[in-house]
C-alpha cells in the first residue's frame, strides 16, 4: 500500500472517530423519585468502570440504591421501562473492590445497607466485585459480577 493509500486511511479513520464528539446525542434524566432524578442508558453498554465515568461526563453519578423503597421503585422503573428479560443486567455503583465482601456505593462512598441480593448472592463467583440488577431466570434482583462486563445502567443526580 502507497504512503498516499495509507494516509486517507487515517484521515477517514479519525474522521469517523471523530463523529461521535461532532453529533452531540443529548442524555438527560427522564425518571425521578424523591429528591433524585435518574437517566437510563439502555442503548450502549459499559464495564463498570466505563459506565461510572459516563455518568459522571453527564455530571451524573452511578445509581446508588438507599433504600428499600428506592429499590422498590427501581425494580419496577426497569420492569416496565426496559425489557429486562432473562439475563438482563444494569450495573450500580456498589463494589466491594477495595474490601472483600464489604460492599459499597462507590459513588457516595457509603456503606450498602440495603439487602435485595437474589439467593446465593453475592458469591463473589472467581473474583466478583461490582454491583448489578439481574434477571435471573424470572427472579429480579442484586447480584455481584465481573467488572469487566459490559452491562447497561442507570446514572442518577441529587435535585438542587
Ligand atoms: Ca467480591
Ligand atoms: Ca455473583
Amino acid at each position: 500500500m502507497s504512503k498516499r493509500v495509507l494516509l486517507l486511511l487515517f484521515i477517514c479513520f479519525a474522521a469517523i472517530s471523530a463523529l461521535p464528539n461532532n453529533k452531540k446525542v443529548k442524555r438527560q434524566a427522564t425518571h425521578e423519585f424523591g429528591n433524585k432524578d435518574y437517566y437510563l442508558e439502555s442503548l450502549i453498554k459499559a464495564n463498570f468502570h466505563n459506565a461510572f465515568m459516563f455518568c459522571q461526563r453527564l455530571g451524573m453519578q452511578l445509581l446508588t440504591i438507599n433504600s428499600n423503597e428506592e429499590y422498590d421503585y427501581l425494580y419496577k422503573l426497569i420492569t416496565t421501562e426496559l425489557s429486562f428479560g432473562p439475563d438482563s443486567k444494569l450495573w450500580t455503583s456498589g463494589t466491594d473492590i477495595a474490601r472483600e465482601g464489604k460492599f459499597h456505593w462507590l459513588s457516595t462512598g457509603y456503606p450498602v445497607k440495603i439487602n435485595k441480593w437474589l439467593p446465593g448472592e453475592p458469591d463473589n463467583d472467581n473474583g466478583e466485585h461490582c454491583m448489578e440488577f439481574w434477571n435471573n431466570n424470572g427472579n429480579i434482583g442484586l447480584n455481584d459480577d465481573k467488572c469487566h462486563s459490559e452491562n447497561y445502567f442507570i446514572c442518577e443526580k441529587k435535585k438542587n
